[in-house]
């Protein structure tokens, strides 16, 4: 089996992406804490691909990246790939959120979505795979739910009738953005030669 490091320092992110990839023929790896790679692209799969290239190259190994994120209509797509800089906690992003969209109190104006890009690099930084997944849903009006991480307590899908964050890991994964991401890069990492 190939190491494949996954390139993460959210720790809701990295549980997800181990569920997710947890039957994939690659021996998963975490890197470490002190490699942090600066997210200075303008899109999710740009970003995507500059983490797992760079911490591809540091490690001399096969690596992958998620970079993702919440895009509300109203805010003109805001937080989008600044979504994890748009406040210091979760909690206080999802405060900064509710505040910005006070004004907007009926569903029909609070409609959103959330965005995951993944990339894999080889030793050398070339991207060998790249897939992209998309969710749509509301923002809710206050937080409902424990489970989860980041905005899942605001995030509501109204099929479901449940938030992200009420869901079970099973029912999130087979709706998600990342979800849908994985599904695709899975099948991507299967067919790379090791
Ligand atoms: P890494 O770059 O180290 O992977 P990060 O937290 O900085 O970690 P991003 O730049 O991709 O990751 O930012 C993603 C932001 O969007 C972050 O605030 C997450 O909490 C949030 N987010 C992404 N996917 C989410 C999900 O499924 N549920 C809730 N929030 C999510």
């Amino acid at each position: 089996m190939t190491k494949l490091i996954v390139a993460t320092s959210n720790p809701g992110k990295l549980r997800e992406m181990q569920a997710y990839l947890s039957e994939s023929e690659w021996e998963l790896s975490l890197k470490p804490a002190e490699l942090d790679v600066d997210e200075t692209e303008d899109t999710f799969i740009g970003n995507a691909c500059l983490k797992a290239a760079e911490v591809a190259i540091a490690l001399n190994c096969w690596a992958i990246a998620d970079d993702s994120g919440l895009q509300v209509d109203a805010l003109n797509g805001a937080p989008g790939i600044f979504s994890a800089r748009y406040a210091s906690s979760d909690k206080e992003r999802i405060d900064r959120i509710l505040h910005e969209l006070s004004d907007f109190p009926d569903s029909s104006q609070r409609q959103a979505q959330f965005v995951c890009a993944v990339a894999v690099a080889r030793p050398d930084g070339s991207i060998a795979a790249r897939a992209e997944g998309i969710c749509r849903g509301e923002i809710l009006t206050a937080p409902r739910g424990t489970d989860g991480f980041g905005y899942d307590p605001i995030f509501y899908i109204p099929t479901e009738r449940l938030t992200f964050a009420e869901m079970s890991k099973e029912a999130k994964r087979s709706i998600s953005h990342r979800g849908k991401a994985f599904a695709t890069i899975s099948a991507q990492l299967a067919a790379i030669k090791q």
